[in-house]
């Protein structure tokens, strides 16, 4: 063989190594059982309650919810326009945040609809106003912070962009200089979701060329965010945690920088996920609809030119089996609230298989402890301890004592017999 044959050989061989992120052969009846938790939710329409995530996991998944899903969409419409598009200020609490109007034009976008017309550019508008004023926020020399998050100013500039509408390079800026000082992306706190929501929006600016002045800079902030999930890998194969590995996963496979140990992290993910699956981790549907695109190889990305037609199969309502009633068994929790004066710490009795929000409610009914929540696509957003209110860039933080953070809310989590939980106000 001569040189270049030799060299073709070797070239050869690294190509075949340099792998893409895939996770195929899931096995389908696993997927279909996580979008039936996903039906009940879908006759939630109240306000508080419709969730754009449910209906963009959905559609971007394997699965079809048939007529329901048709009329999930109609009840966003009505519920998003209606309080966004409505000039009346009075109960400015009831407005979607920067986030959700981003979500909700993912959703359009997901029906294979490009925001268009007097409403559309209304809302195109709205949600280009919020990003100028987070841009605000952070200020000229990066000294601040967004009102939000940089998670909700990426996922800003995904929607926009999969709706081939241009944010100003100012705009896009902000999250790269973020990206490249990673200090400023929330520090210790779910930085793996918020790269891979970042990575998602420059994913979606590469693919579609809109800000070509800054395509270098955003070509290697992409690499610099693969870099980064690819390092945040646990031993047992998530990226960060398990409930941040279908974001990350999500923002892998829309990568186009195929590497020797991209494939093989995927694979190990993919077995880390399925594990996760058995031990029913995943039940809350806005992590359910993170989940159920990746598990049909998409990622949001893909809403840039989102495929209506793709067969889907139609999801049945789970048959349920009737439990036996049986005499309740219980277990006690102990609940711990260092962060205020006089501290308090009290023990309480409930049913096997209570939630922490069941542990709380019981507190507050048979002590002098107060707690108040706010309703958030995630579920119950614990918001204030005894009357202390999280102030800005503060939050109660969930934690089983004495020092690990709890990986679901309020609503999801079920504490064991003789845990203690500590509810703790910190900064973020
Ligand atoms: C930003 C963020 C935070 C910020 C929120 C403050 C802010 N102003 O943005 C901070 C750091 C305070 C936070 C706190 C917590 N978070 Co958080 N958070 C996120 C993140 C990265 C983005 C959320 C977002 O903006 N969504 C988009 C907008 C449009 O949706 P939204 O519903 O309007 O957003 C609000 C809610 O999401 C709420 N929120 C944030 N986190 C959580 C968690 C739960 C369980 C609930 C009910 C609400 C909630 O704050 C958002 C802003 O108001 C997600 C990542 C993800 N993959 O979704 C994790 C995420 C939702 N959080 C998570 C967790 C576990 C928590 C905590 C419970 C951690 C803890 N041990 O205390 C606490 C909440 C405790 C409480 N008081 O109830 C998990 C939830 C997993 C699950 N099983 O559901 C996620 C998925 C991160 C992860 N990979 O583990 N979080």
């Amino acid at each position: 063989m001569g040189c270049l044959g030799a060299l073709l050989f070797l070239l050869g061989g690294l190509g075949a190594l340099a792998q893409i992120c895939e996770i195929t052969e899931v096995d389908s009846t696993l997927v279909e059982r996580l979008g039936q938790r996903l039906l009940p939710w879908m006759d939630r329409l109240s306000p508080e309650q419709l969730n754009p995530s449910i209906y963009v996991g959905l559609r971007l998944s394997s699965l079809q919810a048939g007529a329901k899903e048709a009329h999930y969409l109609h009840s966003l419409k009505l519920s998003y326009q209606q309080s966004l598009l409505s000039n009346d200020n009075s109960d400015s609490e009831a407005k979607p945040s920067m986030g959700q109007l981003a979500l909700y034009l993912l959703a359009l976008r997901a029906n294979c609809k490009l925001v268009g017309g007097r409403k559309g550019g209304r809302l195109v508008s709205q949600l280009k106003r919020f990003l100028e004023d987070e841009k605000g926020a952070i200020g000229h020399h990066h000294q601040g912070h967004p009102h939000t998050s940089y998670y909700q100013y990426g996922l800003g500039i995904l929607a926009l962009c999969v709706h081939q509408k241009r944010v100003h390079d100012s705009v896009v800026g902000k999250l790269l200089y973020a990206v490249e000082h990673e200090q400023h992306l929330q520090k210790g706190h779910f930085p793996v979701d918020t790269l891979a929501m970042a990575g998602l929006a420059f994913s979606c600016l590469e693919l579609s060329n809109l800000n070509p002045n800054q395509r270098n800079r955003i070509t290697v902030a992409l690499g610099r965010v693969q870099e980064k999930i690819l390092k945040a890998q646990t031993p047992e194969g998530h990226f960060g945690n398990v409930y941040s590995t279908p974001l990350a996963l999500q923002l892998l496979m829309a990568s186009l920088r195929p590497t020797v140990e991209l494939g093989t992290a995927c694979l190990k993910a993919k077995a880390a996920l399925l594990a996760s699956l058995q031990h029913k981790a995943f039940q809350n549907p806005l992590m359910i609809s993170q989940l159920l695109p990746i598990l049909n190889q998409k990622s949001y990305v893909d809403l840039i030119s989102p495929d209506c037609q793709a067969p889907r199969v139609l999801l049945e309502p789970a048959t349920e089996t009737p439990s036996q009633t049986q005499v309740p068994e219980f277990i006690h929790v102990t609940l711990k609230v260092s962060s205020i004066f006089p501290s308090y710490r009290h023990s309480v009795s409930v049913p096997v298989g209570s939630s922490l929000e069941d542990v709380l409610k019981k507190a507050q009914e048979h002590s002098r402890f107060r707690y108040g929540t706010q309703a958030s696509l995630s579920g119950p957003y614990l918001t204030s301890v005894m009357g202390n209110k999280a102030g800005e860039r503060e939050f109660w933080q969930l934690l089983r004592a004495p020092d690990t953070p709890l990986l679901q809310g309020i609503a999801d989590y079920r504490p064991r017999d003789g845990e203690a939980i500590e509810l703790r106000l910190v900064g973020w």
